[in-house]
């Protein structure tokens, strides 16, 4: 058995996590990430050897955009040998969207990618940061016969660690901010950290890293209302170079069966732009044909989301339009569960 201790890099995007309120001014500034383990001695007691990377302007996460993902993807590409798991530290606020994209990005991923952040910055007496930190390094080093526990990208956030393309931010207040309502949770910290192996992705064997940046971000999404008026849907879908749209359904993917709605979905698909049916509750899926208002939809060829989150379905678009995959497979494409993302 090796003795090797796990490398981990750690990359810091931005967000509440790296803050730290100046004792002066009482403003939150980012945190030099250089100076980690001065700041958080509790770092060295772990058994793993940990390098840290730094976004040369660290960003509050509303502000994440496809360079920054492809920024990240980057920095993981040209560490991938040299390092047995990474930690992203991420802003709250869009976190889900950036790890659901790396988690895209990322094929025949088969070391841990944890994303962590925090409520409340590093240097906050009552701070959260601490513990997500500290449990999403261990989850990153976590190895068995020497090969990394986690080989899928993760999101550890309050004593626990979900897939992160399965995650949705769920609360701005509490500490426990985020949720997979679709899915177990991966890992569990509790007394001891327990892992449900079951839940885990496991990637196919001696496959190389692939990075795939070509996003292509001409999509929309369009949450629907009761009374949303046709000059607005008109005036979205006529927006030039759309490629694909999500739209967010009621209950079970359930719309308005009103003749202008369905036609205007009707021409938008025979023009060459993918519609996607995602459900607006949190948890549960889109099952079209399941009653009358989703009948149609499906046989004008509406691709089903399934049980996918909306961060998840954008990212996933985003993917797949940028995959230049021919039309006539694009929709049994989308509905394939290619990242666990999807039932
Ligand atoms: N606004 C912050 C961000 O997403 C929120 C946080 O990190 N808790 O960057």
């Amino acid at each position: 058995m090796s003795t090797k201790k796990p490398n981990i890099l750690l990359v810091y995007t931005g967000g509440t996590i790296g803050m730290i309120k100046d004792s002066k001014t009482g403003a939150l500034r980012a945190f030099d990430f250089n100076n980690l383990s001065k700041r958080i001695p509790e770092l060295n007691l772990l058994d793993c050897v940990i390098e840290t990377i730094s976004f040369e302007e660290p960003i509050d996460s509303s502000n994440m955009n496809l360079k920054y993902w492809t920024q990240i993807a980057k920095i993981i590409e040209e560490n991938y040998n040299r390092f047995d798991g990474f930690v992203v530290l991420h802003g709250s606020d869009t976190m889900s969207y950036t790890a659901s994209a790396l988690s895209f990005m990322l094929e025949n991923l088969s070391k841990p990618v944890i994303f962590t952040g925090s409520q409340l910055p590093i240097g906050d007496l009552r701070t959260d940061a601490k513990e997500n930190l500290i449990t999403s390094i261990q989850i990153a080093s976590l190895q068995k016969n020497n090969k990394p526990v986690i080989q899928e990208v993760g999101l550890y956030f309050e004593y626990k660690l979900y897939r992160a393309n399965r995650t949705t931010k769920i609360n701005a207040e509490h500490f426990e901010a985020f949720a997979s309502l679709n899915y177990p949770d991966l890992a569990e910290s509790g007394v001891h950290l327990k892992v449900n192996n079951e839940y885990l992705l496991k990637p196919k064997k001696a496959t190389k890293l692939k990075v795939f940046k070509k996003f292509n971000e001409n999509i929309a999404l369009v949450k629907l209302f009761p009374s949303i008026s046709k000059t607005l849907l008109e005036c979205i879908f006529n927006t030039p170079h759309l490629k694909g749209i999500i739209i967010e359904t009621y209950g079970a993917g359930n719309c308005s069966t009103e003749n202008w709605f369905i036609e205007l979905l009707e021409n938008t698909i025979k023009k060459g732009v993918h519609i996607i049916n995602v459900t607006q509750c949190s948890g549960g899926s889109v099952a079209m044909g399941q009653y009358e208002t989703s009948e149609k939809l499906k046989k004008i060829g509406v691709i089903s989301g399934k049980d996918i989150t909306t961060e998840a379905a954008i990212c996933k678009l985003m993917y797949l339009l940028g995959q230049k995959i021919i039309p006539k497979t694009f929709k049994i494409t989308f509905e394939t569960s290619l990242r666990g993302e999807m039932a």
